[in-house]
């Protein structure tokens, strides 16, 4: 599964990036406020739910945790709920999020992400199953309890490592 629904094509001066929640103070960026946020390149394999991988993806963005340095989360807001376009959420621990590689693209593979693939900016989380690296994201909502994502309301893995096949939940 690619992604449900259709290709948004977001209008860049309306887009902004917003992080609200159980943070101290809630943030939002706009496009370009957010593109002069420091960007890095990740090297990484991608796991898809469904069997496939994509070796050596290289991707290029601003890590999660350049962003969580703009960022106050209260002690109890320990789960985010990542929002896209269309109403799409993903479910994560915060502190899944905060492993190294995990970051906010707006290329792969040294171009401009496609519309298709989730330009102008994609979460990429190479550890969790692919399902979690939102396209199309647009912001971060901090919570406390760990609740269902949209795939995740549709059987998914409330965590999904590929590593202990975490496909589905058990209790489905
Ligand atoms: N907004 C949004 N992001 C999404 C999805 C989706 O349905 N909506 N599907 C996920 C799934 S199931 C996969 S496998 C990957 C596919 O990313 P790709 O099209 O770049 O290969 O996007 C993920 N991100
Ligand atoms: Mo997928």
């Amino acid at each position: 599964m690619l992604h449900y629904g259709s290709v948004p094509s977001p209008d860049l001066s309306q887009w902004d990036f917003r992080v609200f929640g159980l943070v101290e103070e809630p943030v939002r960026w706009t496009y370009e406020e957010f593109m002069a946020l420091p960007r890095v390149r990740v090297e990484r394999d991608i796991h898809c739910v469904t069997g496939w991988s994509k070796l050596d993806m290289d991707f290029e963005g601003v890590p999660f945790r350049e962003v969580m340095k703009h960022v106050r989360p209260r002690p109890e807001g320990r789960f985010v709920m990542v929002h896209a376009e269309q109403g799409f959420t993903t479910n994560l621990p915060l502190e899944d999020l905060l492993a190294e590689d995990v970051i906010f693209a707006h290329r792969a593979g040294g171009r401009d992400l496609t519309p298709e693939h989730g330009w102008p900016l994609r979460l990429v989380v190479p550890h969790l199953y692919f399902w979690k690296s939102a396209k199309w994201v647009r912001g971060l909502e901090f919570r406390e309890k760990d609740e269902p994502g949209f795939w995740e309301q549709n059987g998914y893995h409330m965590r999904g490592d590929p590593w202990q096949s975490q496909r589905l939940s058990t209790s489905l």
